[in-house]
């Protein structure tokens, strides 16, 4: 995926005029956002086609998809079919149901990101013990996007060496989180700030501060 300054908008907001304000504010530096559960719930996957249509964005949905093989292809066929460009399942669940996600990313020529170790601290827990192989198995079956933490360099640059420098990886965990945009972007391809934007008193602004 091809991302305007390595920066993904995480538009975790609660309505459509909240999110079309932000992407205004941010259309000159921004070209690809992720929506996750919060303004698809609120809104409804009608959502992406709107963004997309108002902005040219690409959209990447983040739905952390983690069910059986048969349910996560229902969800991705629903997310694809409502024009998402990409989608974020998590890799915990192991090859059939990855395959799934895979597989409709494939029928649909859009791309699949493989959740490896979140940014959280909570993560380390069940997660992290479980990452390294999560990488090793997206290698296996083929892919080649995944999501990997920019709030634990070692962790980040460890999942990295897994993957090779061929992988694309974006990372979340800048600003609120407490990563840092320059030293991920050394590891990582591209980062998703949410909050440190949207947030933001202008949203403009802070956009333009990261890129520097
Ligand atoms: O902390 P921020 O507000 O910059 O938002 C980070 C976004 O990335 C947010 O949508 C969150 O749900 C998502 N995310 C993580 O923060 C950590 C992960 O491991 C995966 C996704």
């Amino acid at each position: 995926m091809n991302i305007k300054n390595n920066l993904i908008l995480a538009l975790d907001v609660g309505s459509e005029s909240e999110a079309i304000d932000i992407c205004e504010k941010v259309k000159e530096s921004i070209d690809t956002i992720k929506i996750g559960y919060p303004l698809a719930l609120a809104e409804g996957l009608e959502i992406i086609k709107k963004l997309k249509d108002k902005f040219g964005f690409k959209v990447i949905c983040d739905f952390k998809v983690a069910d059986i093989d048969a349910t996560n292809e229902k969800i991705c066929e629903e997310t694809f079919k409502a024009g998402a460009d990409a989608i974020i399942c998590h890799g915990f669940v192991g090859p059939d149901s990855v395959q799934a996600c895979l597989d409709v990313a494939n029928k649909y020529e859009k791309e699949l990101f493989l959740l490896t170790e979140m940014s959280h601290p909570g993560a380390k827990k069940f997660l992290q013990p479980a990452a390294d192989e999560i990488a090793k198995m997206g290698i296996k079956m083929g892919i080649t996007n995944y999501v990997a933490p920019a709030t634990r360099l070692d962790r980040l640059q460890d999942i990295r060496n897994i993957v090779g420098e061929d992988a694309y990886i974006i990372s979340p965990g800048v600003g609120k989180q407490g990563g840092d945009g320059k030293k991920t972007l050394e590891i990582s391809n591209a980062i998703i700030v949410g909050r440190s934007i949207y947030e933001a008193e202008n949203p403009k602004e802070a956009c333009e501060n990261l890129l520097k």
